[in-house]
């Protein structure tokens, strides 16, 4: 049984040694106890043809981050960045102590759409509660969109953030935006490679993304248009504590 685990028990050891503790008066009154803090984190994508892999979101310590720019990218983030699959991080998280609950979205998110999440944790953790959001824009090599773990703590019931998420260069592949190696729809008719264990970009660093170059811009061999562009944040993601 991993640590986490034996947190979530704890607590609810905790919980019942709580209320048995509270029952010693019959003229107490009835308190209901209630020891979930829980968000609405809606996801939205708001480029005119990037769609987002399957999201990743998760709660966690404000110790926790799943990437550093600057820093090179772990494999799983690569696995995200360069071909959409989330299944590695969701894993690592799984095995973090750090954090406390992480879910993959149900699919793509298409331009112009959004998915609703609801993700809860334990009161004890809002002291250093922090929402991390990842996605692939899949019109690109290994753009990586991303809220890098946001604080969320001392939010209260009915209180909304909201955060324009960052769009990171992984660092793990060139941006070559040829049909062979972007997996995304734009490449339709290429080899539309996803993951590939070799790190050929610039540097094997995380950095924040200087967007697309495109076909219309110059670059030849791009399979992209204008339309693949983003010159600003394209993802919003608002976050309601609902509990
Ligand atoms: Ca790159």
């Amino acid at each position: 049984m991993n640590t986490k685990r034996l947190f979530r028990l704890a607590s609810v050891v905790g919980i019942g040694f709580a209320l048995s503790a509270c029952s010693s008066s019959s003229d107490d009154p009835v308190v209901s106890v209630d020891t979930d803090l829980v968000f609405e984190i809606t996801v939205t994508n708001l480029s005119a043809n990037q769609p987002m892999s399957p999201a990743v979101v998760a709660l966690h310590q404000d110790s926790y981050q799943a990437f550093e720019t600057g820093a090179s990218a772990s494999v799983a983030l690569e696995e995200l960045a360069e071909g959409g699959d989330n299944s590695a991080l969701l894993a690592s998280l799984a095995s973090s102590d750090q954090v406390l609950t992480e879910v993959g979205g149900a699919g793509a998110i298409a331009p112009g759409g959004s998915e609703l999440f609801e993700l809860s944790a334990d009161d004890n953790a809002l002291g250093t509660l922090s929402l991390s959001v990842l996605s692939m824009l899949v019109n690109t090599n290994d753009a990586v969109v991303a809220v890098n773990s946001q604080s969320l703590a001392s939010m209260a019931v009915n209180e909304t953030q909201t955060f324009y998420a960052l769009s990171y260069d992984a660092g793990t592949e060139a941006n070559t935006e040829t049909a062979d190696t972007i997996p995304g729809p734009a490449a339709a008719g290429g080899a539309r490679e996803g993951f590939n264990a070799t790190r050929d970009d610039i540097r094997d660093e995380i950095s924040v993304h200087a967007g697309v170059v495109t076909q219309d811009d110059g670059l030849s061999t791009s399979v992209l248009t204008q339309a693949d562009r983003w010159d600003h944040p394209s993802v919003l993601v608002s976050v309601v504590r609902v509990d």
